[in-house]
């Protein structure tokens, strides 16, 4: 691994815009699980039919399954600190090296790091709406909703509250911003992502620069241009990017 990370100090010494398109396993060692692993949400919130909670049709049918899973998920973000790597790419921006972050992540730790430039391609829970009267909850009204009732509902209508995030069936956001992050960069990372989801697996075929993919286990190829892929490393995010910053002394 200390080869593949002085390789990566040595490519992030050259480059002068960096994206990254993160993903799941960004977060796990900030202490949220992923959703599908032995410790996954799934399994904590005793969920028999798992794939139905963000689905978008089975939400307005019945909203309570999410919202079983949702408290779960609040109790884990709250929690949660960014890890390294989040400071480590904050760090990278205040040094005018990286020019954006697209994450599929929902958990806000990018923007708790320090990141500021950041598209939640698949929303976050910072904000909920009615889905009735569109009436917006911040984060803590909602939060607190969330714990009181079963299924929170709006003061104003009645109708029921959904967080702003992307689910099964919904249009993903930010997206032409995202491609457009890939097209300038000329140095692209993909970080804790097993790039099976889309459109947010296609971004990194945007980029011309080249490509450094981190994640513990499978990546799917499908969508990565295998021709740019510069470096693939199959180890721990923290501990990778701790290694590249021995070299590079920005943290
Ligand atoms: P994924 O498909 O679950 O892939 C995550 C990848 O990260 C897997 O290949 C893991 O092996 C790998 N991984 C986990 N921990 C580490 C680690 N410490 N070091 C190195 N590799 C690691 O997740 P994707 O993000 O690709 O896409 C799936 C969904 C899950 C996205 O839409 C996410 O929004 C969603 N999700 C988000 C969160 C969050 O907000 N933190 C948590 C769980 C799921």
């Amino acid at each position: 691994m200390q080869q593949e990370a002085s390789q990566c100090a040595e490519m992030i010494k050259k480059a002068n815009a960096i994206a990254l398109l993160s993903g799941a396993g960004m977060s796990t060692n900030a202490g949220i699980p992923d959703f599908r692993g032995p410790q996954g949400l799934y399994k904590r919130a005793g969920i028999p039919d798992p794939e139905r909670i963000f689905d978008i049709e089975y939400f307005y049918r019945d909203p309570s399954l999410f919202y079983s899973f949702h408290r779960e998920l609040l109790k884990a973000l709250d929690a949660a600190k960014p890890t390294f790597a989040h400071f480590f790419f904050a760090a990278l921006e205040k040094k005018g090296k990286l020019l954006g972050i697209v994450t599929q992540n929902i958990d806000a730790l990018h923007q708790r790091a320090g990141s500021r430039k950041v598209y939640e391609i698949h929303g976050g829970i910072w904000e909920s709406h009615c889905t009735k009267c569109g009436k917006a909850f911040d984060y803590e009204t909602s939060k607190r909703m969330t714990f009181e009732e079963e299924i929170p509902r709006c003061d104003n209508c009645g109708g029921v509250i959904k967080p702003d995030i992307v689910f099964f069936g919904e249009p993903v956001k930010h997206i032409d911003e995202c491609f457009d992050l890939a097209r300038k960069a000329d140095f692209f990372f993909v970080v804790g992502s097993s790039l099976v989801v889309t459109p947010a697996a296609m971004i990194p075929s945007a980029t011309s620069g080249e490509i450094v993919v981190v994640n513990k286990g499978e990546v799917s190829e499908f969508y990565l241009p295998s021709s740019r892929v510069a470096l693939r490393v199959d180890a721990d995010i923290d501990e990778f990017f701790r290694s590249v910053n021995e070299e590079l002394k920005l943290l």
